[in-house]
């Protein structure tokens, strides 16, 4: 029996070297300690032994058995060790690599112009006001000078969502809106830039959707002059410091007098050239004084107060500046259309 115990300690180790990995060190623990293994086998057999052989055989077969488990442990940490090792291995990262170049966006084009545009009207005092795209009738048109029925809402036909509220057709309403907050008091100095609607059919230079930015003063003793020099310097500002402007008699339901805006060609600086298609000028916004009807119907008092405003499409004056020939590019996110504008 002794013999048999020396044998099985040393089949043990010598399986136990050979063992490569976890798995098979688990199999040799199960077939040489387990309950059906070799080892407990001799100790049951110890009652056919002679009393003094009893215990020098059972202290025999525990150090076997300790030797065995003392054994199966170091090689346990060895191979544990080296899966660790295995695994730190391949999952080494070379941290001398260049880096992946980070790809660079940059603003979409109307985002620029409309940012440009609001800087240069804060740095003439005034403040950005904004309002809903779903707006009632009348926000944008009865307050307006637009009541049910007038043939200039033809112009501006919507998307209606009930009969008295629809997608708003111009930023005109924002405007109203915050008159009406002043409770008849100036000065009211703002721009209002955002997105509107109008019922129409896309091409090259109509967008059922499309921006605008539209500008109000409201105040006592506000002349026509103010306006002009307003817009002078806005366009001198925009298309360089020998812009002149004109105005030319036009007609708008909310300012009465009304006068398309037109600024001396950025081009060719009035000579005539395929920008300005020969005529020197380009119409770039819409202005007027405010008309008494519009400023009695936002609460404040014609007698006392008046005002100009104006509007403009970012779209256009984006088109104009960068020479972008259709409206469409603005919305369908080619990315090859924007890329063209990085550090423009
Ligand atoms: C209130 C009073 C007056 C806003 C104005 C224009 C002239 C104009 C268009 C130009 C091209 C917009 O982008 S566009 O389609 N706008 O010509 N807009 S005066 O007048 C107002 C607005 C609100 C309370």
């Amino acid at each position: 029996m002794k013999e048999r115990l020396q044998q099985l300690q040393q089949e043990a180790l010598e399986k136990i070297e050979q063992a490569s990995d976890l798995k098979a060190l688990n199999e040799v623990r199960v077939a040489y300690l387990g309950k059906k293994g070799p080892i407990t086998e001799v100790l049951r057999g110890m009652g056919a032994l002679s009393p003094e052989e009893r215990p020098v055989i059972g202290a025999l077969a525990n150090e076997v058995r300790q030797a065995i488990q003392s054994a199966l442990e170091a090689k346990q940490a060895k191979l544990e060790q080296e899966e660790v090792e295995k695994k730190l291995a391949a999952e080494a990262i070379d941290v001398t690599l260049p880096g992946r170049p980070v790809r660079r966006g940059n603003h979409h084009p109307l985002t620029r112009v409309i940012e440009e545009i609001e800087d240069l009207f804060i740095g003439m005092g005034y403040t950005i006001a904004e309002g809903p795209e779903v707006e009632k009738d009348y926000y944008n048109f009865e307050a307006l000078n637009l009541p049910k029925g007038h043939p200039a809402r033809d112009m501006q036909d919507s998307f209606y969502i009930t009969e008295e509220i629809l997608l708003r057709t111009h930023t005109s309403p924002v405007q109203a809106r915050t008159m009406e907050k002043h409770q008849g008091r100036g000065p009211v100095k703002i721009i209002c830039p955002g997105k509107v609607y109008r019922r129409d059919n896309d091409d090259a230079t109509h967008s059922h959707q499309f921006t605008q930015i539209e500008g109000l003063v409201v105040d006592e003793n506000i002349r026509m002059s103010d306006l002009k020099g307003t817009l002078r310097e806005f366009a001198r500002k925009m298309f360089g410091k020998d812009r002149e402007i004109r105005f030319r008699p036009s007609f708008f339901p909310f300012t009465e007098p009304s006068v398309e805006v037109d600024v001396s060609c950025f081009h060719c600086g009035g000579h005539g050239c395929s920008v300005c298609k020969g005529t020197g000028w380009i119409e770039i916004l819409g202005a007027g004084m405010v008309h008494p009807n519009v400023l009695e119907m936002a609460g404040f008092d014609s007698k006392k107060y008046t005002g100009f405003a104006f509007g403009m499409g970012p779209e256009r004056i984006a088109m104009l500046k960068y020479g972008i020939d259709d409206i469409r590019h603005f919305y369908q996110n080619d990315i090859r259309f924007l890329q063209q504008f990085h550090r423009v």
